[in-house]
């Protein structure tokens, strides 16, 4: 699996590409992620991305070409055309069932918009699928695409042990983790539940369900209908 995110700040990408268990995945080969700088395709004599919005209005807009040829030097490089995302506010708002999805094609990039926004027409010719991870305004999508790569990469054989990386579907689908606790037994007048010191693995199991159902019930409802 290769993902190169298309950016203004691939600096900022490559810090966090390189930290903690994506930076160890991608060393290890498990995943080939790439930040790629739209500036450099820029035709502008001053290396310019952005220009002033027809019609008027606030901000600046990305320019199309520089965007366009950025990809073009990709797919060329590649030598296939990968699934092009383009992160924004107006996309579908990402699940952890389409990271699933996206973690089974074989290359992806991701389109980080910056200013006001980007060409209308760029998107259009070439952006396969529009993606949120919120109904919220950031300056730029390099977080959004960080964190796209961040929730495919975990998903990968090799970069989790299988159990932790499936946590989230097999075993308590579609539900949010119960409480977990480490030593000491009591911490501040605080005890563990002590069904979990207790030796009873099956008691522990069962508990550990009904809290899943329990919170998942209390904090975040809307699962439960999606499950249906
Ligand atoms: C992208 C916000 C995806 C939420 C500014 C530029 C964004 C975003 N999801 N804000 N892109």
């Amino acid at each position: 699996m290769k993902i190169e995110i298309l950016t203004l700040f691939p600096e900022m990408c490559e810090a966090v590409l390189s930290a903690s268990i994506v930076g160890r995945a991608r060393k290890e080969g498990l995943v080939e992620l790439n930040a790629r700088n739209i500036r450099d395709y820029t035709k502008d004599k001053h290396r310019r991305v952005d220009d002033a919005p027809y019609g008027g209005g606030y901000g600046m807009i990305m320019q199309a070409q520089p965007v366009a040829d950025c990809f073009a030097a990709l797919c060329g490089d590649w030598g296939e055309r990968p699934h092009f995302i383009y992160l924004t506010p107006q996309g579908k708002t990402l699940t952890q069932q389409r990271c699933r999805e996206l973690a089974a094609y074989p290359a992806l990039a991701l389109l980080c918009g910056h200013y006001e926004g980007v060409d209308e027409r760029v998107i259009e010719a070439l952006v396969d699928e529009e993606i949120s991870v919120g109904d919220y305004v950031l300056t730029g999508g390099e977080l959004p695409a960080l964190a796209l790569c961040d929730a495919i990469t975990r998903l990968l054989p090799g970069v989790l042990p299988a159990a932790e990386a499936f946590s989230d579907e097999s075993h308590f689908a579609g539900l949010l983790e119960y409480p977990q606790y480490t030593r000491p037994p009591v911490w501040e007048g605080r005890a563990v539940p002590e069904v979990l010191t207790g030796g009873h693995h099956g008691k522990q199991q069962q508990w550990k369900r009904e809290q899943s159902l329990e919170r998942t019930r209390r904090k975040r409802p809307d699962l439960l209908e999606e499950q249906e």
